[in-house]
């Protein structure tokens, strides 16, 4: 059985994780407020990903006789000055993520409990590509300043999942 103090941070981390899923959601309808539906549908997907990621953790504590207990999730913003400014607000959000993510796995080996430990390792990797991602999307935006918006807003109106 999972122990109680490892038990809060997984809740916390099932917190942060329906935090980014409502931030992200907020931006999809504030970028479709603002006529860029390919970047919205892009941020709604990876508002369902990180809701996945919610219920994979809320499993997993559930599996290994934890309670779940959801708590209050941050307020969001509204409204952002560009689309970059999105998407750098994403990126450090992501970060944000990864460190709570690397304080799991950290306690987990400190308490000897190597099914967290195994578990969260694959958010660790999980976060690295989505880092990876979200940072190649701002550098793009930063390179291609807005003459490259239309183009990037078809490209990523693409995305499946
Ligand atoms: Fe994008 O963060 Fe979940 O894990």
């Amino acid at each position: 059985m999972i122990k109680s103090k490892l038990q809060q941070a997984v809740n916390d981390q099932i917190t942060a994780e329906l935090w980014s899923s409502n931030l992200y959601l907020q931006m999809a309808y504030f970028l479709m407020s603002q006529g860029w539906d390919g970047f919205a549908h892009w941020m709604k997907c990876h508002s369902d990903e990180e809701r996945e990621h919610a219920t994979r953790m809320a499993d997993f504590l559930t599996d290994r006789g934890g309670q779940v207990k959801l708590q209050t999730v941050n307020l969001v913003p509204e409204g952002w000055g560009s689309v970059l400014e999105i998407f750098e607000h994403s990126l450090s959000q992501e970060k944000m993520v990864s460190k709570m993510i690397d304080k799991i796995v950290l306690h987990a080996i400190e308490e000897q409990d190597f099914a967290t430990e195994n578990f969260f390792r694959k958010f660790v990797d999980e976060q690295v590509e989505e880092e990876a991602l979200f940072g190649s999307i701002v550098d793009k935006l930063r390179m291609g300043g807005d003459s490259a918006l239309p183009f990037m807003d078809a490209q990523l109106g693409k995305r499946r999942e």
